[in-house]
């Protein structure tokens, strides 16, 4: 008589094998457009392998990393529909173990996009200690190549380095804005960013001299790969230029030191898992 299956321990899974260095399954160059109306149900529908929270974790090998897309937020659910509806299959195409996060800033105060940041940071490792690397992505742009990886490396990384709206260019040399990826070890050395930005500009720069000043390069990649569409949109309200930004970002050196992830002070409000994101609402406050 055959043995009871019971009576031997039961299988153990085999062990996957490490996912490649180039991920076989990508397509290249891809068709994005913003056009026709996107819903949610639709995008849920297309991602049935994405976990609650936005969580994904390939079948077939095990990734080296484990990846945090960051998005700063407000009052803009119809562009995350498309950035949903596009990035999901990507990164999945990469064979990333990966969460997305988009932290939505509550009220209507001047809103703060370096400090939604690196709230991002700070809550995705609570969810889940093991990420390793931070993605952090503008709401309203999409990659136009997936072979422009989501991942992190030896330096920090610029993805977004030829956007349609700057001629699929960057738009000076020491750019550092839209989408961006730094290893943890690398964002605690740079003391995370700076929380003291409050409407649009400067931020970018602010990261890119934190960066320089400890003795990091940027990495990019190839410039026919690193292709972005721009979700068109007019100016949000209550996120003005700063005019302080320019005499801001001359100061990194000395302001560096104590404002980062090390001084950051919010209050989350709402932490909700929703199909293909976790959604966390926070107030960080208003500028002094
Ligand atoms: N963001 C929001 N809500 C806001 C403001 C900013 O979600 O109210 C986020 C969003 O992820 C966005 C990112 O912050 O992609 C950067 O803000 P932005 O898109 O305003 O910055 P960008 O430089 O555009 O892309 C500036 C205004 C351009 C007006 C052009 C009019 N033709």
């Amino acid at each position: 008589l055959p043995e009871a299956p019971s009576a031997r321990p039961g299988p153990t899974a085999p062990a996957l094998p490490p996912c490649p260095d180039s991920p076989p399954g990508l397509v290249g160059r891809l068709l994005i457009e913003f056009t026709s109306p996107m819903p949610l149900e639709r995008v849920q529908r297309e991602n049935p392998g994405v976990l609650l929270g936005g969580r994904y974790v390939p079948p077939d090998c095990t990734p080296a990393q484990t990846v945090a897309v960051i998005i700063p937020f407000r009052h803009r659910e119809h562009h995350l529909r498309y950035w949903l509806h596009y990035l999901h299959p990507i990164l999945r195409r990469q064979r990333l173990r990966y969460g997305v996060y988009v932290i939505n800033q509550h009220g209507e105060d001047t809103f703060n996009r370096a400090k939604l940041l690196n709230v991002g940071f700070l809550e995705a490792l609570k969810e889940d200690a093991t990420y390793d690397c931070f993605i952090f992505s503008d709401v309203d742009l999409v990659p136009m190549d997936d072979r422009n990886l989501y991942r992190c490396g030896d330096q920090p990384r610029h993805f977004a380095i030829a956007m349609d709206k700057f001629g699929f260019r960057l738009p000076y040399a020491g750019y550092f804005g839209g989408v961006s990826g730094l290893s943890k070890a690398q964002f605690l050395r740079i003391n995370g960013f700076p929380n003291e930005y409050w409407g649009w500009g400067g931020e970018d720069d602010d990261i890119f001299n934190r960066i320089s000043l400890t003795g990091m390069k940027i990495s990019r990649p190839d410039i026919r790969i690193g292709r972005y569409r721009m979700i068109k949109h007019d100016r949000d309200k209550h996120n003005e230029p700063n005019p302080q930004r320019f005499t801001k970002i001359q100061n990194t050196k000395l302001t560096m030191k104590r404002d980062g992830i090390g001084s950051v002070r919010y209050q989350v409000l709402e932490v909700s898992r929703q199909p293909l994101f976790t959604n966390i609402t926070v107030d960080i406050g208003r500028p002094p």
